[in-house]
């Protein structure tokens, strides 16, 4: 993997690798408490940190984000603090869900990011709507939803990526397209080449990146967020990557080559 700094200064790529080293080690402190019994249930984004960070580092703190369940690097890299971080997964009543549930199903007005409700597709929408109050009141903003190569199959994907494209909306669209949804694997989700390619049929811009390279997707985001605020249009970004663990710690890989696994550990230590 070749790193481009391009301008950014030794302080600017320490603080970048900062906030990547904070997911996972938030992660693997996780997977000690999980198997200690003390939380239940864990999504993992092992080896797609860079995605997240990368993407919530290009953006202004005050413009929204949507994530999904494998994107700790967005609470993160938003400074959530840790302590109440914490007490949402153990299920505590000082977790920003009010110990309704002990996974990623919370967001926080402050931090602008927008919590999911666990239905794939759905945050899609939620940015096109976040973006058209940006146009309305002429703020040069941005929005920005996240979706695994899996939700790309609902039909809120396509709507999302429809009425954004039609109504000129300023949002970013990013795919981690990391290999597997759930047990399906690419070849049984898609019959295109890329993801991206979709990007032609809603007539939007649309670019495939290396999803395990930081300074890239920093890099990226930070041009396409420019453009989609110049231009008022929306960007599809596909982030290729791999998942390293189980959909979520209790399902195992017996159905990922293992070959896979190999390939892709070089690229995510
Ligand atoms: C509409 C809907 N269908 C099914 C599920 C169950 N489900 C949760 S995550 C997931 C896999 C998603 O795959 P992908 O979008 O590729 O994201 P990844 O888990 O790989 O990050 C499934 C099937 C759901 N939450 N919502
Ligand atoms: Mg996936």
């Amino acid at each position: 993997m070749t790193f481009d700094r391009k301008d950014l200064t030794n302080e600017q790529l320490v603080h970048i690798y900062r906030n990547l080293l904070w997911p996972r080690m938030i992660e693997e402190k996780m997977l000690v408490l999980l198997r200690q019994g003390k939380i239940s249930k864990w999504f993992s984004g092992i080896g797609q940190e860079a995605i997240a960070v990368g993407a919530t580092l290009a953006l202004q703190e005050d413009e929204w984000i949507m994530p999904m369940h494998r994107n700790l690097g967005v609470f993160t890299s938003r400074h959530m603090p840790l302590s109440k971080l914490f007490m949402q997964w153990q299920g505590a009543q000082e977790g920003y869900s009010k110990g309704r549930e002990r996974s990623f199903h919370f967001g926080s007005n402050a931090h602008h990011i927008c919590g999911m409700i666990s239905h794939l597709g759905t945050q899609l929408a939620i940015a096109d709507g976040v973006a058209l109050a940006h146009k309305l009141k002429k703020e040069n903003k941005v929005s920005l939803a996240f979706t695994g190569e899996g939700g790309t199959s609902e039909g809120d994907f396509h709507e999302a990526l429809n009425v954004a494209a039609v109504w000129d909306l300023p949002v970013i669209f990013i795919i981690e397209n990391n290999g597997y949804g759930l047990s399906t694997p690419v070849n049984e989700q898609y019959r295109c080449i890329s993801l991206v390619d979709k990007a032609k049929g809603y007539g939007m811009e649309g670019i495939q990146i290396d999803g395990n390279n930081v300074l890239t997707v920093y890099d990226t985001i930070k041009g396409i967020r420019e453009f989609c605020i110049k231009h008022q249009k929306p960007y599809l970004v596909e982030c290729m990557t791999f998942r390293m663990r189980g959909h979520e710690e209790a399902s195992g890989t017996k159905y990922v080559p293992p070959d896979l696994f190999r390939l892709w550990e070089q690229k995510t230590r």
